[in-house]
């Protein structure tokens, strides 16, 4: 081939090159818009690295055990003796096999309740389990339940109570240095810490090395959280901090299983504080025009207490209100932090795990198969007109995908069809939050006796939404994005 031939002959080729990307590109009938447009701004606050991970989770399990498992109490006043703390056949992995067998990604273990006992021999206390007759004194249950976590594939996490009903101190400045140098303990001695529980709780009265007496503390300031919050990370950079007000995740409000149905992951955290009175309301909803990204997590028992009692064995929840927790929480944009709290023996009682697992049975039958993957999705409204931002993202399984509009558009509807009528009962939405929460309210409809019929209206999408409807046959489904703080971007539809 001669120079001018071969040039002509790459030139060619590339041309065609470029025409095949182009046409990737546009969907076919909008061929002259510009090859400009850029994906959507994102909308402010968004999710760091760290707290993405967290929504993923979706369901995480709580550990309440410690000297109440012994004393039957909820609240130990802090006078208890260690010696009362001694169970019988403890088995961390045992915990650990169930809570990964029934979904559960993150065990988040109580290493310190109100009463003060330490699960860990801390070096800064004698009230600990070093001190009771469990393994001689030789034992260490945050070191047992990490490296069980870790066997099984779970992340672990851990609650220390700020509260101390143990401590002659309390309340003074030197039992801030207590409590952040049991933080360096826990940090630097027990691997990689997803979450750390700063509870909010104080009732007052407590043992306090012998006071016996009521000591209310400044919930504003006596902690010094960002201080304490800064020591952590510069031992563990992505934990996650839980507390009222975050600033990783924050209390949902309630303990009974549900965020509110509005539910912003966005809310202004600076007039929020743990035990503020009164957020409750808040707390459940978040705020549109909140200033920071602060997820709610939902922290609900498996029982009436957080702590086992042989008295509540027959009042464990049953499955099927598992699963409705699931659907006011995970099911609402949440992530479910269920606590299961083992026995004097040490072990999950038989009842909760009857429980667990038939939760697990319904999860798998009723998510069995969703009938919209793959399934033609088509919206009129596209971005730019592109292929990399059309309604067949929403049902390639993909979490990287969206679809979205152009920016002018708050409000735009796509339909996915099923071809065929297919029996359906749940919708699953998913927006892609990583360029922030938008969706205010959406109608979801089917197609039926030819023509669509309205089953279901919402407010807020966040990370996952799920619709239960009543069971209906259709061979497709509309969603109309009736409203938005920006162009809609949602990553992912399913349909079972
Ligand atoms: C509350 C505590 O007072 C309960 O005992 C329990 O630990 C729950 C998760 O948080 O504030």
């Amino acid at each position: 081939m001669s120079q001018t031939k071969s040039n002509l002959f790459f030139m060619r080729q590339s041309l065609r090159l470029h025409i095949v990307i182009i046409g990737l590109f546009f969907t076919g009938s909008n061929f002259a818009q510009p090859a400009s447009v850029q994906p959507p701004l994102p909308v402010f606050p968004i999710p760091s690295a760290a707290q993405m991970k967290w929504h993923k989770m979706e369901m995480n399990a709580f550990i309440h055990f410690s000297i109440n498992t012994f004393t039957d109490k909820e609240w130990g006043y802090g006078n208890e003796s260690a010696q009362l703390f001694n169970p019988s056949v403890l088995n961390t992995e045992q915990w650990a096999k169930i809570l990964k067998e029934t979904g559960f990604k993150t065990m988040i273990l109580t290493t310190k309740h109100h009463d003060g006992f330490c699960l860990w021999p801390s070096k800064y206390s004698d009230h600990t389990i070093k001190n009771s007759p469990y393994k001689n004194g030789k034992g260490d249950l945050v070191k047992e339940a990490s490296a069980s976590s870790k066997k099984y594939g779970l992340h672990f996490g851990v609650y220390l109570s700020p509260w101390d009903r143990n401590r002659a101190d309390y309340g003074t400045a030197s039992y801030i240095t207590y409590y952040r140098n049991q933080l360096k303990e826990l940090f630097t001695q027990y691997g990689p810490i997803v979450e750390m529980w700063f509870d909010g709780a104080n009732g007052g009265d407590g043992y306090y090395g012998g006071a016996n007496e009521k000591r209310k503390i400044d919930g504003a300031t006596y902690y010094d959280w960002p201080n304490t919050i800064q020591l952590v990370k510069s031992l563990q950079p992505n934990v996650i901090f839980f507390s009222d007000a975050g600033p990783g995740v924050r209390w949902v409000g309630n303990e009974l299983g549900f965020v509110n149905e509005t539910n912003w992951n966005t809310i202004s955290t600076d007039t929020l504080y743990a035990g503020k009175a009164g957020i409750e309301t808040l707390l459940g909803t978040g705020s549109p025009d909140g200033n920071q990204w602060v997820p709610a997590e939902v922290d609900v028992s498996i029982r009436p207490g957080w702590f086992w009692h042989e008295s509540e064995n027959d009042q464990v929840k049953t499955p099927e209100q598992l699963f409705d927790i699931y659907l006011t929480s995970v099911g609402r944009g949440s992530t479910l932090l269920l606590n299961i709290p083992p026995d004097k023996r040490g072990l999950f009682h038989e009842n909760d795990i009857a429980a667990l697992r038939g939760f697990k049975k319904i999860l798998d039958r009723e998510f069995a198969e969703n009938k919209a993957l793959n399934a033609t999705a088509t919206a009129a409204e596209i971005r730019g007109r592109l292929k990399a931002f059309s309604a067949k993202h929403l049902t390639d399984g993909r979490e990287d995908t969206y679809w979205t509009t152009n920016d002018d558009i708050t409000s735009a509807d796509f339909t996915i069809d099923f071809e065929k009528p297919t029996p359906i009962q749940y919708i699953v939405l998913q927006e892609y939050i990583q360029l922030g929460q938008r969706v205010k309210s959406f109608t979801a409809e089917v197609w039926k006796d030819n023509t669509w019929q309205k089953v279901a209206t919402g407010t807020t999408i966040g990370y996952k939404r799920i619709l239960k409807i009543n069971p209906v046959n259709t061979s497709k489904i509309r969603i109309t994005i009736e409203d938005s703080k920006a162009c809609p971007v949602i990553s992912n539809v399913e349909v079972y």
